[in-house]
């Protein structure tokens, strides 16, 4: 017979990231799930500081908290763990109704070993650093050494079998990062002999076959193979095998989705030189290497701290690709940021996760914000109470139908949907929501309060050929007719405000006249409409 645990765990399946199509979903108790998250600062792993962490998670309307666990932590002395945080973390999870991320702060966090215990960090001998090119050692650990990954892998084990001793049949846990921010500062590679060597043997043959070279015998070393992109192929490789090992281990535990995330290289310069940005880390330009080298990590996902959007709109395309999920893992949290939740989620984004969310008084300026207390949260609490009643519903529509979305750009410009063959639309802002701005070229009227920063963006999502689901914010979304419809008439039928209970549509009110004679318009309120277009012989 099953036990209780064994039957609840059959009923509740595990959190998955499925593909379909190149769709992602992010299967949560066996429905797609959107990640509305808020991420604690770097020291907040620590029961004191977790009554300022809940309210500026409650505050925000997040479903998901973000929150490391350290292997300094976890395992002081070697071989003795002590679980409590991991325990009081999920206990006040549950109580305050959010899911928990654990990210997993060890061989490397923003490339160093600092969350590593002291018995690590300070035994170079076991577990060496890595040698920078002029001979010198480097703060990082070498990704090289057997020890580390194996003393990293028995940690990371044990932290993945206490959740699922503690949570195998809740999934308060609905995912893991293994480390942060991996790579090097200040050298491509390790340049040790131990390393010269490893280069000077063939390319592995999954690497070979995911570049599609075949090089002749003799010519299949590194450098050979790859010429000047060698040293930092060779270091994504090795770091993105060593994690891979530590996940592999993890999955045969309690397989949860994981994923890591990139320090950024500069998606707009194609200068930008390995060791200036993490050399190694799954920055852009090796999102092959890492697929190739780490099939049990479910994706890669991006830091964005920068704020202006061609910036960010580049990075967001670079990582939603057919095999790769998109999932913003981290993101300033000055106000600029909050909007770029409506690009992530127009590209099938999986989940937004903004940095630096509680009230320790800690503020990342100039990557963040200067505030730290309800000021910060705000513009992120307006765009998570516009989805928090829909995130189960937008995550299906995602995962099953077709969805766009597009945010404010830097100079406030208008933007296409291109809705198919039948429909398109336009996404303007700065509007008032009377009239049309074209009437008044001189714009006498001025603009809206507050709206010289860009804040403003809108999702859209096919219901059926007639019907979409349409929020946003800050912005005036204008429906046209598409190429098939261009000969006739157009014209929107039908606007129903209203919002989703237990799945299901509620109507509240029908939108006509002023409301709908000049687009619809989105005001700093969270607005959830339903539009029905239709067409008629001319
Ligand atoms: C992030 C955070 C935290 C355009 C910084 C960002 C977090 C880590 N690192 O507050 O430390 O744990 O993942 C690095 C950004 C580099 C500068 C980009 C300038």
């Amino acid at each position: 017979a099953l036990t209780g645990a064994a039957s609840a765990q059959a009923a509740a399946p595990i959190p998955e990231l499925v593909q379909k199509n190149g769709k992602y979903a992010l299967m949560v108790d066996g429905a797609p799930f959107l990640v509305l998250g808020g991420q604690a600062n770097n020291s907040s792993n620590y029961e004191a500081a977790l009554p300022k962490v809940w309210p500026a998670i409650k505050d925000m309307h997040a479903n998901t908290l973000t929150m490391p666990v350290a292997w300094e932590q976890i395992e002081p002395v070697e071989g003795k763990f002590d679980f409590s945080f991991v325990d009081t973390l999920v206990r006040q999870a549950r109580e305050n109704n959010v899911r928990l991320v654990i990210l997993w702060f060890a061989t490397w966090k923003n490339t160093g070993p600092s969350y590593a215990p002291t018995w690590v960090k300070t035994d170079n001998k076991r577990f060496p650093r890595l040698t920078n090119k002029d001979g010198t050692t480097s703060y990082a650990l070498s990704p090289l050494y057997d020890t580390t990954r194996e003393a990293d892998k028995k940690a990371y084990v044990e932290l993945v079998k206490h959740i699922r001793a503690i949570d195998g049949d809740q999934h308060t846990v609905i995912m893991l990062q293994p480390e942060n921010e991996t790579g090097v500062y200040g050298a491509a590679r390790d340049y040790s002999k131990k390393a010269d060597a490893l280069m000077a043997k063939p390319v592995p043959a999954e690497l070979l076959k995911k570049y599609n070279k075949k090089p002749a015998i003799g010519q299949n070393n590194w450098n050979a193979v790859f010429g000047k992109d060698a040293d930092e192929y060779f270091h994504a490789w090795s770091i993105a095998t060593y994690i891979d090992d530590i996940v592999a281990a993890g999955d045969a535990i309690y397989p949860l989705p994981t994923y890591v995330n990139a320090a950024l290289k500069d998606p707009l310069n194609p200068n930008h030189l390995a060791g200036a940005y993490a050399s190694g880390g799954p920055v852009y330009s090796v999102i092959d290497v890492w697929k190739a080298a780490a099939p049990h990590i479910e994706l890669l996902a991006p830091d964005l701290y920068t704020p202006t959007s061609q910036s960010y709109e580049k990075t967001l395309e670079l990582y939603a690709r057919h095999d790769n999920a998109l999932y913003v893992a981290e993101s300033g949290n000055s106000p600029v940021y909050a909007r770029y939740i409506f690009s992530a989620l127009g590209r099938q984004g999986i989940g937004f996760d903004p940095f630096g969310f509680d009230y320790t008084g800690y503020s990342n300026h100039p990557l963040g914000t200067t505030k730290t207390d309800i000021e910060m949260v705000k513009p992120f609490a307006t765009v998570y109470k516009l989805f928090e009643g829909m995130d189960r519903e937008w995550a299906k529509l995602s995962f099953d139908s077709q969805v766009w979305g597009v945010s404010e750009p830097d100079d406030h410009s208008d933007q296409t949907l291109d809705l198919g063959a039948k429909w398109n639309a336009t996404v303007s802002y700065r509007e008032w929501q009377f009239g049309l701005r074209k009437w008044d070229p001189e714009n006498r009227n001025g603009y809206p309060e507050g709206s010289d920063v860009p804040s403003g963006g809108v999702v859209v999502a096919k219901l059926s050929d007639t019907e979409f689901l349409v929020a946003g914010l800050n912005a005036r979304i204008t429906f046209g007719a598409g190429k098939d419809n261009a000969k006739k008439g157009m014209l929107v039928d039908r606007v129903e405000e209203g919002h989703f209970e237990d799945g299901k549509w509620v109507f509240e009110r029908v939108w006509n006249g002023d409301q709908t004679d000049y687009g619809l318009n989105f005001t700093g309120q969270p607005v959830i409409l339903k539009v029905r277009l239709a067409t008629y012989e001319q």
